[in-house]
Formats: C-alpha cells, sequence, structure tokens
C-alpha cells in the first residue's frame, strides 16, 4: 500500500454516499471483521450502507459490534440493489471479484469506484482503488489505516472487528504471517479499549456440547499418505445427524496440522448440494492457496479452500495427487 491509494481511498469514503460492501465465500474471522468495521466506520461518517453478502457471518462472530444488523436487510435474491446506485463498492479480503458471495454478474460491476482491500498475494488489482498488500497479515490490518485516517482509530467497536480479523488470520499471533507491525497494530488496537480476554473467549471457547462432539466423529475419521506427509479428515451428515450439529466447522481442519509429520492437511466436510467443502492447511512447503485455485478455490500459501462434486474418495485421491506434486517440487526446489 501507498500513501497516495491511501489517500484516494478516504476520498472516495469521504465524498460518497451509498456503499456497498461484500467480501469472499465462505466468510471467515478476518471477511468478518473487515466487512462490520467496514459497516461500522461507514455509519460513524453518516453514510448508507447495503450489505450485498449473500452468505451469513457464522454465528461463531455473532459477538461482534455491529453483527445484529447484518441480517436486517441483506441485499441479496429479490431484495438485490442496482450496483448503479453505489457511489463505491468496497470488496474486502478476496482477491478477485469472482471470489465475492453476492447475487451478482461479477464480470459487470456498474458502481461508479470499486475500492478492493486485501492482502491476498494473487490479487488482480481490480479497484479504481486498491489498498492491497500481500505482506500485511489481515485485510483488517491494511482497513485499519483507513479507519485512523477517518480519525476513528479510537472507536473500540471499530477495534473491535478490526482485532478479531487480526487474531484469526495470524491463528492468534502464531503464524509466520506475524509481524512487528501485527503487534504494533494490536497495540494499538488495546490501547483503543479492545478487550483481548472477550474476543479470544469467544474466538476459543465458543464450542456446543454438539459442536465439540462433531469435533470428536471428525478426529476419529483421520487418515494419511503413505508417508504421513498429508493428513485428511471427513465430515459427513450422517455424522452430523448423530450428533445434532449443524453449524460451522470452521477451524476444524487445524487439529489435523498438530500432528508433527504432516506437511499439508484437508478437512473434507459434506454439503447441501451432493459436494464437499475442503479446507488446506499447509506447514509451508506446498503453497496450497495455488493447489486450492486448480480446483476452483483459492486462498493463502498455508491456509485455503475449495470444493469438491462427485466421489469424495477420488476427489481425496486428486488432491493428495496434486499436492504430493507440489511436496515433491518444493523437496526440489529446497
Ligand atoms: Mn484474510
Amino acid at each position: 500500500m501507498n500513501e497516495s491509494a491511501l489517500s484516494r481511498a478516504v476520498s472516495l469514503i469521504s465524498e460518497g454516499a451509498k456503499f456497498g460492501l461484500v467480501s469472499h465465500v465462505d466468510p471467515d474471522g478476518d471477511s468478518a471483521g473487515s466487512m462490520l468495521a467496514a459497516m461500522l466506520m461507514l455509519h460513524r461518517t453518516g453514510k448508507e450502507v447495503f450489505w450485498l453478502q449473500n452468505q451469513p457471518i457464522p454465528d461463531l462472530y455473532n459477538f461482534l459490534p455491529g453483527y445484529s444488523h447484518t441480517d436486517a436487510q441483506p441485499r441479496t435474491g429479490e431484495n438485490r440493489l442496482d450496483l448503479g446506485e453505489l457511489d463505491c463498492l468496497i470488496v474486502l479480503d478476496s482477491p478477485n471479484i469472482s471470489r465475492v458471495a453476492w447475487d451478482y454478474d461479477s464480470n459487470d460491476v456498474p458502481a461508479k469506484a470499486v475500492l478492493n482491500i486485501d492482502h491476498h498475494k494473487d490479487n488482480e488489482l481490480f479497484g479504481d482503488v486498491n489498498i492491497v498488500d500481500g505482506a500485511a497479515s489481515s485485510t483488517t490490518e491494511l482497513l485499519y489505516s483507513i479507519v485512523e485516517s477517518l480519525e476513528l482509530g479510537n472507536d473500540t467497536d471499530i477495534a473491535t472487528n478490526i482485532y478479531t480479523g487480526l487474531s484469526t488470520d495470524t491463528g492468534s499471533f502464531s503464524f509466520s504471517n506475524t509481524t512487528p507491525r501485527s503487534y504494533r497494530t494490536a497495540a494499538r488496537l488495546v490501547e483503543a479499549g479492545v478487550d483481548v480476554a472477550f474476543i479470544t473467549r469467544h474466538l476459543q471457547c465458543d464450542f456446543t456440547l454438539p459442536r465439540l462432539a462433531f469435533l470428536g466423529r471428525i478426529l476419529s475419521s483421520v487418515q494419511s499418505n503413505d508417508d504421513g506427509s498429508i493428513v485428511w479428515m471427513v465430515g459427513t451428515d450422517d455424522m452430523r445427524r448423530d450428533v445434532d450439529f449443524w453449524g460451522s466447522t470452521e477451524q476444524f481442519a487445524n487439529y489435523a496440522m498438530r500432528i508433527r509429520a504432516a506437511k499439508v492437511a484437508m478437512l473434507f466436510v459434506q454439503n447441501g448440494d451432493g459436494g464437499h467443502k475442503v479446507s488446506l492447511r499447509s506447514r509451508g512447503q506446498v503453497d496450497v492457496g495455488l493447489v486450492a485455485k486448480a480446483f476452483g478455490g483459492g486462498g493463502h500459501k498455508r491456509a485455503a479452500g475449495c470444493r469438491i462434486q462427485g466421489d469424495l474418495s477420488s476427489g481425496i485421491a486428486d488432491l493428495v495427487r496434486e499436492i504430493e506434486i507440489g511436496l515433491k517440487q518444493g523437496l526440489a526446489q529446497a
């Protein structure tokens, strides 16, 4: 990000009246935090905000300031807005327009201006203004520069959402994307009144009994390839029925990375349309963002996601094959 992009972003926000917000499919803590922080930032500056996301934010994040507002009037389906009415469309945490979760044709975005705020290394710089930095730990970290420029840096509600994106995308400040800048941003957020213990308790101690039982079933399904470098787990609708759990499985993929020998972990969770949602995690030898992209998804080097259709065992075999190729290439480069 450079200073002129930041000042252009601030002008877009200062001068516009109607704003649309959208983020990537299967929203995570960074997309949820950045969407909610942006919504509050726009409300505080007297703007009209249209929530274009057609997938709800997982209820794991229902403690975040602004959450209850998001399902009040989502502009999806019959309630769809003409994008031409927007002064500015803000796209958060998404490397391109085709990955966002909304009800529009991604090739045709008639908003007067598009503001792209993201930290994916493969961001396609599709905005009229791009606040994009692949070295940033999270999208909320980048958004906070705009928030501070608008003199809202001390707003505790906004800061709570910003902190949540920062904390979840860095794995509670444990992944390799945790930088001095992440800690400096975190320090400013705590100065703004963020209650770290409150957020951590909600993010990490949010289990219900059925959710823990479902995790137990998923953990019991763990398997690996021959050398144990690739591990995977499966969650099925039958398991859900057994334990009566229908909520989010976000974060569950991380558990398989606790296996010392694992270089890549995958979690396959059955979804309603006969396919499976796949979460990928990598120790870094393989870029799972590229693997996911080859299967129509996307993400980062160490955490990514995609969906597969059809037979599960052949889907697993296809992904294992692709990752084994990546691991061999990684070893050859090392
Ligand atoms: Mn992110």
